[in-house]
Formats: structure tokens, C-alpha cells, sequence
């Protein structure tokens, strides 16, 4: 019997991946470059499926039905290389390698281009919801050519999350299209993120609630608009006690977030494509500025409030206003870079297709999703989610209460950058005039970069060093 499809990296992913594979009913060829993890694969699980272990490249090749589908699960980087250039030697045209780690979407491009010149089909694919989703369905990208998607998206889009019956998967666009898809989804997973613990930092201090009124507070937002992964999670950790100390499990981990690199990505990748992406950067900043110890050392005593007290009853509402109209602002950058991306490397990507497969599956799945749907749906063309009716009136109507919390936090000295920058995002947009003017006034003045005029075609230049006469550049 030959594998209908193979798995080589079996660390959680791979194996939980090859294991919902099997699951399904699909023979799945196993390899690991540590024979162990295979053998215990099939010791554990053997009994799932069937699974074709092999201990060799060549072994696990010949296991596979042609066109062969190779996933590969192993760790980004240089170990994808390594694991490529092991594979495709031993792989004929019109074969697939499917990578399914978190890769930067130009090494994707990369690495499609090469193959490609061997007839080898490379289908980068983001896949999403950790070990849990990767056992039970996750939400996937992949990326590569529609040939190969021909081939391989009837097995995905069976082993990916359901929501409404609609698998989570769908062909995102060429070469690095899906990894690209996969970067932002985590930058928006960073910013979603940071936009809680901000609720939550403001709900402890500003309001003084415990850990478990908080998690109360966050369950009962999961229970409208909120509703998603993230929120039902972070009231399961607000809620939970440290076993060794009796204190809340919140006060006992060290306040230092970290981070692998899709959320820096996505902002990197921002700055190149000139999309601002502000509630995605700020919350990699604010991972940043917490892993710098020796400069909060150094700054723990600064002058400024205390971060205690002075808020009405009406406060965790108001909280949840700002929650919800600074994720608006987090998406609508998302999808802007998604749409950048798109037009920059002729992907056509299908916005509303991609908040369609992160409704299930995903780290982000949200009820929300649902509605940016909806929005791409009315106006596939929109340049922003903001302007689409729903959001447009969720923005209005949490106005006084989104400018209440940005005030308050900064008032009381609660750092809010998520928040801040959301707002200021909102009001630089809808501002009929900005302070441009004045910067590229300046730019003119020292450095003759030119400007153009509101009642003129064409571009000027002021004397500024002479007469102060204006001249056309
Ligand atoms: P890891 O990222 O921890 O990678 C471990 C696997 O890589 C093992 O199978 C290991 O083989 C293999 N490997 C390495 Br390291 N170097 C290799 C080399 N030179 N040649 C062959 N194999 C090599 O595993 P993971 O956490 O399961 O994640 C797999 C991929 O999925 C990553 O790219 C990750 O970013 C992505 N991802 C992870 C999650 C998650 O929640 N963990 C979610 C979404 C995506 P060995 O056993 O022989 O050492």
C-alpha cells in the first residue's frame, strides 16, 4: 500500500498534523530525522490510522502515491532548507513539497522559484492553532501554484477546522502568498493580544478588580461581540491559581513576553510595503519594552501616577467599547498589508476568503470574523474595513468611551499603546487636515524635497535661503 500523503518533522505539529491526517482516513507516511519520534508516533497513535513509518528519505519517497505530497514540519529557517535539499533530489516533476512551518514568505518565494525550475510544486501554507489545531483541525493558507492545489486542497480542506460546514483552508495565491497570509494573521494575533492585557492592566488598576473579577468581566465579553479564542483563554488564565503560592497565576509569571518573529515580521514587511500597521508594531514594542529589564530597572522610579483608582461604575464597559473599536483599527491594518502584498506581488488575494478561514482553526477565530466576511462581500474593493457600515457605526458608537479609556489611562500613568495608537490611527484617517502639511513644509526648507500645492498641479519650491519666492520644481 503506498501514502496517500507524507509527513517528515514529527515534533508536535508534524505528528498531531499526520495523526489528523490518519484520522481521517488518509494513509500517511511518517519520517522524522530522529528515527524515535517515529516509533513513538506509531506506538502511541499507531492504532489511529494507517501510517507507513520509515526511517530513511528514500524509504519514506517511495512510500508515496504519485504525484507525491510531501509535508514538511519542521522548524523555519535553516532546517527547511536542509530538509529540502535532502527531499527534492529524490522527488520527480509534477511532485509536491508542502511546508507547513512558519516561514518568511520570501524565503517561500525562494525556495517556489528553485523548485519550480525542477517541475517541483512548492506549496508554502501557513497553518494555524498550534498542536491543539494541528490534531483537530486548523485553519490553513497554503500558497503555491493552482495545479498543485488541484491536488492537495480536497486533503487539507478535509483535516482543516469547519465552521458552518465551510473548511478553514482555501488556495490563498501563488508562491509565498499563504506564508505571507500566515505572517499577519500572528502580527493581528500580537496586536489582539496586547489590546486584552491593556483591558486587563486598566480593569486592575485604573478600576481595582482582582484576577478572578476580571476573568468574570472577560467571560461575560466572550459572551457578545468579543466572542473568540482569545478572550475565552485569557479569562480561563486570569482565573486560574498558582498551585505552589495561592496567588493569583497572573502575579506569579514573570511580566516578560516573548516572541518568535512572525509579529516583527509583519511589521518589517509593513514598513517595506509603506502600510501602517501601528497596532501591530506597538504591540511587538510593547513585547520589546518588556523584555528589557535593566532599562525598567533602571527607570522603575520615574515621577507619574500611581495607576490607581478615580474611574465610575460604568468603566468595564466603556472598556469593552475600546476593546472592540481598537481591534477594528488592528484588523483594518492587517488586511491593509494583506492587500499591499497582494497588489505588490500579484497574489489577487481574496480578502474576504481570508477572514472566511480564520473564523475556525486559528489563534485570532473570532465571531468578528464573521463580519469582515460581510464587509469584503458588500465591497471586495473597500481600501478599508473601517468605512463598511457595521464597523463604521461600531467605531462612532464607542467614541466617547474609546477617548474615556486613552484619557484615563494616560491620566492615571497605564501604559496603553495598543489603545493610544488605535485612536490616533481612527483620528489621523478621519482628519481633514493633518499636520503633513507643516512636515513636508519643513522638508522643503532644508532639504529642497518640494511640495505639492491644494489649489495647483505640479510641484514647488520655496526660496526659504532667498526672496522666500516660490518657484515650480
Ligand atoms: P520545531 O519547530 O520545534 O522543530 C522540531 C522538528 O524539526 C523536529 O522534527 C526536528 O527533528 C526537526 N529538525 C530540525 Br530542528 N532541524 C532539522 C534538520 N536539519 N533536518 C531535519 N529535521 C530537522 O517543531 P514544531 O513546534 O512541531 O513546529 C514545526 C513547524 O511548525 C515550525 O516551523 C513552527 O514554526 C511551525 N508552527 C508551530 C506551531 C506551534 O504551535 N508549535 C504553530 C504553527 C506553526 P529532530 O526530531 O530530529 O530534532
Amino acid at each position: 500500500q503506498k501514502a496517500r500523503i507524507g509527513v517528515t518533522g514529527l515534533a508536535v505539529m508534524g505528528r498531531n498534523l499526520a495523526r489528523n491526517l490518519a484520522r481521517h482516513g488518509h494513509p500517511v507516511a511518517v519520517h522524522n530525522r530522529t528515527p524515535t519520534r517515529t516509533k513513538s508516533l506509531i506506538e502511541e497513535f499507531g492504532d489511529e490510522g494507517t501510517f507507513l513509518p520509515a526511517d530513511t528519505p528514500e524509504q519514506f519517497v517511495a512510500s508515496l502515491e504519485r504525484p507525491r505530497r510531501l509535508v514538511i514540519m519542521v522548524k523555519a529557517g535553516a532546517p527547511t532548507d536542509a530538509v529540502i535539499g535532502e527531499f527534492a533530489p529524490l522527488l520527480e516533476p509534477g511532485d509536491m513539497i508542502v511546508d507547513g512551518g512558519n516561514a518568511n514568505f520570501a524565503d517561500t518565494r525562494r525556495r517556489e522559484s528553485a523548485l519550480r525550475e525542477q517541475g517541483i510544486h512548492f506549496v508554502g501554507t501557513g497553518i494555524s492553532g498550534g498542536e491543539e489545531g494541528a490534531l483537530h483541525g486548523p485553519s490553513i493558507m497554503p500558497g503555491g501554484s493552482a495545479e498543485s492545489y488541484a491536488a492537495l486542497g480536497p486533503l487539507l480542506e478535509d483535516i482543516a477546522a469547519k465552521v458552518d460546514g465551510t473548511p478553514c483552508c482555501t488556495h490563498v495565491g501563488p508562491d509565498g502568498a499563504g506564508h505571507f497570509v500566515k505572517m499577519v494573521h500572528n502580527g493581528i494575533e500580537y496586536a489582539d493580544m496586547q489590546l486584552i492585557a491593556e483591558s486587563y492592566d486598566l480593569l486592575r488598576h485604573a478600576a481595582g478588580l482582582e484576577p478572578a473579577e476580571i476573568a468574570e468581566v472577560f467571560r461575560t465579553w466572550n459572551e457578545g461581540r468579543l466572542e473568540s479564542y482569545l478572550i475565552e483563554i485569557t479569562a480561563e488564565v486570569l482565573a486560574h491559581t498558582d498551585a505552589s503560592t495561592g496567588r493569583p497565576f497572573v502575579d506569579v509569571v514573570l511580566d516578560q513576553a516573548e516572541q518568535k518573529g512572525t509579529g516583527r515580521w509583519t511589521v518589517q514587511t509593513a514598513l517595506d510595503l509603506g502600510v501602517p500597521v501601528g497596532g501591530i508594531a506597538e504591540a511587538v514594542f510593547a513585547r520589546s519594552v518588556s523584555g528589557h529589564a535593566a532599562l525598567r530597572d533602571a527607570a522603575r522610579n520615574l515621577p507619574g501616577p500611581s495607576r490607581a483608582g478615580g474611574v465610575g461604575s460604568g468603566f468595564a464597559d466603556a472598556v469593552e467599547k475600546a476593546l472592540y473599536a481598537s481591534k477594528i483599527i488592528a484588523y483594518a491594518q492587517g488586511f491593509h498589508e494583506i492587500q499591499a502584498g497582494s497588489a505588490e506581488y500579484g497574489w489577487n488575494i481574496d480578502l474576504g476568503a481570508m477572514a472566511t478561514i480564520w473564523r475556525g482553526g486559528c489563534i485570532i477565530r473570532a465571531r468578528f470574523l464573521d463580519r469582515i466576511r460581510a464587509a469584503y462581500e458588500a465591497d471586495p474593493e473597500t481600501p478599508t474595513l473601517l468605512t463598511d457600515d457595521h464597523f463604521a457605526e461600531a467605531a462612532g458608537e464607542a467614541q466617547d468611551a474609546w477617548r474615556e479609556v486613552v484619557a484615563t489611562a494616560a491620566r492615571l500613568g497605564i501604559p496603553a499603546p495598543g489603545f493610544s495608537t488605535a485612536l490616533a490611527y481612527y483620528d489621523s484617517l478621519r482628519a481633514p487636515r493633518l499636520p503633513a502639511a507643516l512636515t513636508q513644509g519643513q522638508r522643503d526648507y532644508f532639504g529642497a524635497h518640494t511640495y505639492r500645492r491644494v489649489d495647483r498641479e505640479g510641484s514647488f519650491h520655496t526660496l526659504w535661503g532667498g526672496d522666500r519666492s516660490e518657484v515650480t520644481a
